[in-house]
């Protein structure tokens, strides 16, 4: 791959941090696919959080040494696994140095709004777990190996939703009669998306200060589970959260429809994200991956292929559900949450479309199977997960358990 500033820079060897997860395992195995070297690096401590607040994926999934075996029976390619916490700066230094990734992606991070709302304990765990993490990563890269681009999970999360024209990671302001480009202002509503703010300025900053190369993918709401390569087996399987900490707006849909569960609109349901299909997500970061940021050049692109608001998605399943017999009711309930029920929205995302990114846009047809696929499994539902536990304005600073 020839990088615009004209230096020769061929990425082979991948560094999944965070490849046990939702996105990571999807892209792990695709990159593994397409021919890239692929390492997991994962602390597990995911599944930790569901033991601790009793909850399951709908989809069984299978330990990651099993699910790594599988894959190389059915493919015969390796995936090396390195189990350990990126916050542990001897681990993930051994790791680079054994492993000497050409582009590491990260998405080793606590990514729930609720769960870094539940009490002061699981804020500062989200804040520390991310921050610290990410920093980790930025100073394994300038220590031990230079050249490799940082390929980051950020989230659209970062800019809230201001009443103008969101950009992709910069804006051109005139103030005064001066013009400057600079970052889009971050108004992140959850001590998680905050974390995302925070890991930005560190990336930003130190791609100026030492060089690094690195590419911010806001991504929006992810939705749908199948990719080629989970599909191939069981033992394949990805993750699926529907519970009302993890789970996140149109796959929660699918499984309270599946289920008989009214659909959980909150508040005013005004509330619109961009969106994307798992699918997109192994696309644009092989995209970003194969097409390098420069040194020293921070990138942001904005990761998400359509809007919706939430009562638009819930109309959506409600009539995919009714195609399918499913009695599908939506209701309103007090918002747990703490952000804008009504507002403007209208984010950019042209740069990874730029780069090749050939969206699957939410269709009738992947619907119906994802409200099949939830179907298959409802037998798996705890139904006592699915209505919101944890409140913005309740917050406390005691360390709280989660029961319904
Ligand atoms: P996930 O919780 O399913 O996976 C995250 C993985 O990271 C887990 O396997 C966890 O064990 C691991 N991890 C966490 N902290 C770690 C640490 N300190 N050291 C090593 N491993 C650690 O989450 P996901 O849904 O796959 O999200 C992945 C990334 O994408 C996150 O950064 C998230 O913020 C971002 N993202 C997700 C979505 C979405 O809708 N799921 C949307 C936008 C952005
Ligand atoms: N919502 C409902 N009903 C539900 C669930 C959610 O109305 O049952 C609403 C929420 O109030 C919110 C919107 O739907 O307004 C999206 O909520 P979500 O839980 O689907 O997504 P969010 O908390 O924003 O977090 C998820 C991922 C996170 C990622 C983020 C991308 O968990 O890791 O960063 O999506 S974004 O939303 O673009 O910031």
């Amino acid at each position: 791959v020839q990088t615009s500033s004209g230096d020769l820079f061929k990425p082979k060897r991948v560094m999944v941090i965070g490849g046990d997860g939702y996105c990571g395992w999807a892209t792990a195995l695709h990159l593994s696919n397409k021919g890239y070297e692929v390492a997991i690096v994962d602390s597990l401590v995911r599944r930790l959080f569901d033991h601790q607040l009793g909850l399951d994926s709908l989809t069984p999934i299978s330990s990651i040494q099993n699910r790594l075996q599988r894959w190389k029976s059915l493919t015969g390619k390796s995936i090396e696994l390195y189990i350990g916490d990126i916050c542990d700066f001897e681990f993930l230094s051994e790791t680079f140095q054994s492993y000497e990734p050409d582009a590491v992606v990260h998405f080793g991070e606590q990514r729930s709004a609720p769960y870094s709302m539940i009490d002061r304990p699981r804020a500062v765990f989200t804040q520390q777990n991310n921050v610290i993490g990410t920093l980790n990563v930025l100073f394994a890269i300038k220590e031990f190996r230079e050249q490799c681009h940082l390929v980051k999970l950020g989230t659209m999360g970062e800019y809230g939703t201001p009443n103008i024209d969101i950009e992709e990671g910069f804006i051109t302001i005139t103030h005064n009669g001066r013009t400057d480009t600079l970052p889009y202002p971050k108004q992140a509503s959850s001590f998680y998306h905050l974390s995302k703010v925070h890991d930005s300025h560190n990336i930003a900053f130190t791609c100026k200060a030492w060089g690094i190369r690195a590419t911010d993918l806001n991504q929006g709401v992810v939705y749908g589970v199948r990719t080629d390569e989970t599909a191939m087996h069981e033992e394949l399987v990805n993750r699926f959260d529907y519970d009302g900490v993890f789970g996140t707006a149109l796959n929660r849909f699918c499984v309270q429809a599946a289920v008989g569960h009214p659909l959980t609109v909150y508040g005013k349901g005004g509330q619109t994200r961009g969106y994307l299909d798992i699918r997109d997500t192994v696309q644009c970061v092989e995209l970003a991956i194969a097409n390098p940021a420069n040194p020293g050049e921070f990138r942001v692109f904005n990761q998400f292929t359509e809007q919706f608001s939430v009562n638009q998605l819930a109309s959506l399943i409600t009539n995919a559900g009714e195609k399918l017999g499913l009695d599908v009711k939506a209701i309103s309930v007090p918002n747990p949450r703490v952000e804008a029920e009504e507002h403007y929205y209208n984010a950019k995302h042209t740069k990874l479309v730029e780069l090749g990114l050939k969206p699957h846009l939410l269709s009738d047809s992947l619907l119906d199977s994802l409200l099949n696929f939830a179907v298959q499994y409802k037998d798996r539902v705890d139904t006592k997960q699915i209505m919101p536990s944890v409140s913005w304005r309740k917050v406390g600073v005691k360390t709280k358990t989660i029961t319904n």
